[in-house]
C-alpha cells in the first residue's frame, strides 16, 4: 500500500534528522482538544429568548442546517469528532443549558447540565464550561462585572459563581477537571476616563467570585482578556495585562485566545513567558482576519508558531486547547473539523521538528545554519506521518473526510428546517 510505504520512508527521512515520528504520533494521540458547542449553531444557546448575538461577537453567513436543538447539535458533535483523531472534550457555554421554562442567568443550576453530563459520560468525553455575560438585557450597557449599577454587577457576580459551581459539579461527575473560563465583553466604544474605576470594581466582582473554593481535581479556572471588541474599541476593561497580573497573584489561570491580541504579535513567545511563572494556561485556537474575527484555524504561522511554542516548551500537558471560532457561511460540522485537524497537523508538525539539531546550531552559534535548517524542516514529508496517524486512530484521510460530511449533509442537515 502506497500510504504505508511512504509513511515508512518519512520515518527514515525524520531519522536522519534525530527525530523519532512513532513518540511524535504517541504524543498526538494523547493529546486532546476541546471542542467549542457554540460553533455549531452561531453562539445562539438554548435560552430561547429571541435576543441577538451580542458582546462585540459577531457569527456571519446563514448556511442551511443549522441545529434545533440539544439532541441535533449533540449529535453534530458526535459527527465532527468521528472525523477528528484522538481523544476529545466538549467546551460549553452556560447559555447551552437544557432549561424547561425561563431560568435566568442567576438561577442556573448544575441539574441544567445532566444532560450534558449524562451524554459525556456515555460517550467519555471530558467537559469544558464558559460563563455567558453576553446577550442578554442585563449587558446591554456593555458592562457585567465590571458595572456601576450595583445590581447588574452582583447579578452578573452571581451568574459567575453559580458557573464556577456548575463546573466544579461536572469535573466531579466526569472525573477529569473542568475548566471555566471567564470572559466579559465590559468596555466603551470611545475614550474613557474612569479605566481605573471599572479596573476597581471587575477587582471587586473576581475577589467576590473566586472566594469559593473547589478541588482543583474537579475545577480550573481560567481568565480571558481581549484588545477590543466591537464597541469596545478604545477601552476593555479585562485586558491581558489586567488578567495577567490579577490571576498570578490568586494563583488562577490565564486563557490565552489566539484573535485577542494585536495582529502582529507573536501568541507562541506568549507561552514561554507565561508558563515560567504560572502552571497551566488555556489557549483559545482561533485565526483572526484583519480583527478578531474567529475565523476557522488553518495551518498558518501564527498556529504552526504557537504550537512550535507548546513543544519547544515541554508544555503538552500544561496548555489546554480549546476551539473558539464561529463560522456560519460553511458547513458548521466541517468547520469543527477544518479548525480541530489543523490544530492536530500543526501540533503534529512542531512534535517533528529536528529540535535536537536545531537546539545544537544555536547553541554553538551557528545561526546561519539553524535558519537553513528551520526552512528544510518545514518541507519534510509531515503528510506521510499525518495520514497514517489518521488511519491508526480510525478516522478518515484528509483526501476523504469531506465525503462522509457530504452524505451527513444530505442525509440529516438538509432535513432541517
Ligand atoms: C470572545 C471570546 C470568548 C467567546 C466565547 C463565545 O471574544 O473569545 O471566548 O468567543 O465565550
Ligand atoms: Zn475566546
Amino acid at each position: 500500500m502506497n500510504a504505508e510505504k511512504a509513511y515508512d520512508l518519512a520515518g527514515k527521512i525524520y531519522a536522519e534528522f534525530g527525530v523519532d515520528v512513532e513518540q511524535a504520533t504517541k504524543k498526538l494521540a494523547e493529546k486532546s482538544i476541546s471542542l467549542q458547542c457554540w460553533q455549531g449553531d452561531d453562539v445562539a444557546g438554548f435560552e430561547k429568548t429571541g435576543i441577538a448575538l451580542t458582546g462585540g461577537i459577531m457569527a456571519t453567513g446563514n448556511y442551511p442546517g443549522k441545529p434545533r436543538n440539544a439532541a441535533e447539535l449533540r449529535g453534530d458533535l458526535e459527527e465532527a469528532m468521528s472525523l477528528i483523531p484522538g481523544p476529545h472534550r466538549v467546551n460549553l457555554q452556560a447559555i447551552y443549558g437544557e432549561f424547561n421554562g425561563k431560568v435566568d442567568r442567576d438561577e442556573f443550576e448544575p441539574e441544567h447540565f445532566d444532560g450534558w453530563v449524562s451524554w459525556a459520560k456515555d460517550k467519555n468525553l471530558g467537559l469544558d464550561f464558559n460563563s455567558t455575560y453576553f446577550s442578554h438585557p442585563q449587558s446591554d450597557t456593555g458592562f457585567t462585572l465590571s458595572s456601576k449599577d450595583e445590581g447588574t454587577r452582583c447579578f452578573w457576580v452571581e451568574h459567575a459563581k453559580r458557573s464556577r459551581r456548575i463546573s466544579a459539579y461536572i469535573g466531579k461527575r466526569l472525573d477529569t477537571p473542568c475548566i471555566h473560563d471567564l470572559w466579559i465583553p465590559d468596555g466603551m466604544k470611545d475614550s474613557c476616563v474612569d479605566r481605573m474605576g471599572y479596573r476597581r470594581l471587575l477587582t471587586k466582582s473576581l475577589d467576590e467570585i473566586y472566594a469559593e473554593k473547589y478541588p482543583q481535581g474537579h475545577l480550573k479556572d481560567t481568565l480571558e482578556s481581549k484588545l477590543f471588541g466591537l464597541g469596545s474599541e478604545c477601552y476593555v476593561v479585562g485586558s491581558h495585562d489586567f488578567y495577567l497580573a490579577y490571576a498570578l497573584k490568586h494563583s488562577l489561570l490565564v486563557c490565552i485566545d489566539m484573535g485577542h491580541y494585536h495582529p502582529t504579535e507573536s501568541i507562541g513567545d506568549k507561552l514561554s513567558a507565561i508558563l515560567l511563572q504560572m502552571p497551566e494556561l488555556m489557549l483559545h485556537v482561533s485565526r483572526g482576519v484583519r480583527w478578531d474575527s474567529d475565523h476557522v484555524p488553518v495551518v498558518d504561522d501564527q498556529l504552526r508558531d504557537t504550537m512550535l511554542e507548546v513543544v519547544r516548551c515541554d508544555a503538552l500537558d500544561r496548555v489546554h486547547l480549546a476551539l473558539d471560532y464561529f463560522d456560519a457561511s460553511i458547513n458548521r460540522v466541517a468547520a469543527w473539523i477544518v479548525g480541530g485537524r489543523a490544530t492536530q497537523k500543526a501540533l503534529l508538525s512542531a512534535l517533528l521538528e529536528p529540535h535536537k539539531m536545531l537546539l545544537e546550531a544555536e547553541e554553538a552559534g551557528d545561526y546561519t545554519g539553524r535558519l537553513a535548517l528551520l526552512e528544510e524542516a518545514k518541507a519534510l514529508p509531515l503528510g506521510a506521518v499525518w495520514n497514517k496517524f489518521c488511519a491508526d486512530q480510525g478516522v478518515p484521510s484528509d483526501h476523504e473526510w469531506m465525503n462522509e460530511i457530504r452524505k451527513y449533509e444530505k442525509n440529516v442537515q438538509s432535513k432541517r428546517h
